[in-house]
């Protein structure tokens, strides 16, 4: 495959200090991560081995280069995983426990990262960037293959319309903070608590359901036959659900779906149990 003016992050095995790229050979260490537009003039083969050092080079051994703000249980930090595991993104995990010690996120450091005291944060080498949908399109653009989004604008609406009712629709209602307020300032007990949770993850999957199972553009996956965005957003969203032991028997087309991503290493490696804070 030859990618014309097409230019790639970097490098598992390069040497210290990248070198500049041979442009008649091609030759360096590494393999292909990333692309980057590049100036003109330049064809490189996805299968070479290439480093990069413009000015803007990017390294998995450069671990400063990104670094996910995580916590292995949340849903919007698991989004970022999957959707830089299948873009074959290299990061470190930053984990940031949400409970312990009154949340490391309302900690001063972490709240230099992100003020709104939120995980997943991604520290890019332009600085950190927040919110997980924001973040995906981040990536989407810095690393358009493979793609997350589809090709044409109604399916890009479709796919975003998912995800964005997942994130905005369901999980905001069952978001730590909502659970701690309605625990201690209105009383709730833990009944009443779950009661809540299961509510609104029933209702918000039932829309999602419908928005799947109303549709042909639906496939073995969110949409289409290759996971996107909304798939991104919906495995972390029912691994929710099971782990409050939330009925999914309503749901046949999210269970399939699920499913379907849940053979891939990439949804695999960013489940909560795969993580290094998985507890
Ligand atoms: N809209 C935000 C939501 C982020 C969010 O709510 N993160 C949760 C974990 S899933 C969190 O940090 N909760 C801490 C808290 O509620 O105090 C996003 O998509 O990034």
């Amino acid at each position: 495959m030859s990618t014309n003016n097409t230019l790639i992050a970097v490098s598992n095995d390069a040497p210290a200090g990248f070198g500049l790229i041979d442009h008649t050979s091609g030759q360096a260490a590494g393999k292909l991560m990333a692309y980057r537009s590049f100036p003109a003039g330049l064809s490189v083969s996805a299968s070479d081995n290439i480093s990069w050092n413009l000015g803007r080079s990017w390294s998995r051994k450069d671990k400063r280069f990104m670094k996910l703000y995580s916590y292995f249980r949340s849903s919007a930090a698991y989004r970022v995983r999957i959707a830089l595991n299948l873009k074959g993104l290299d990061y470190e995990i930053v984990p940031v426990h949400l409970v312990r010690g009154g949340g490391e996120n309302n900690s001063p450091d972490y709240l230099e990262i992100n003020p709104l005291a939120l995980v997943p944060a991604l520290q890019t080498q332009e600085g950190p960037l927040i919110q997980s949908l924001a973040i995906l399109e981040y990536l989407e653009e810095v690393c358009p293959s493979p793609a997350l989004l589809p090709q044409d604008p109604v399916g890009r609406a479709r796919v975003r319309a998912i995800a964005q009712t997942i994130a905005s629709e369901i999980h905001p209602l069952n978001n730590l903070r909502v659970l701690d307020y309605l625990a201690g300032k209105m009383g709730a007990d833990e009944s009443v608590k779950l009661a809540w949770y299961s509510y609104w993850i029933h209702d918000g999957l039932s829309g999602i359901e419908k928005l799947l199972s109303g549709s042909p553009a639906t496939g073995n996956f969110c949409h289409g036959d290759a996971p996107s965005f909304a798939d991104c957003c919906l495995v972390p969203q029912v691994y929710n659900a099971r782990r409050f032991d939330c009925p999914l028997d309503a749901f046949p087309l999210i269970r399939s779906i699920v499913g379907q991503c849940e053979t891939l290493p990439a949804f695999r490696r960013a489940a909560p149990e795969n993580q290094p804070d998985a507890e």
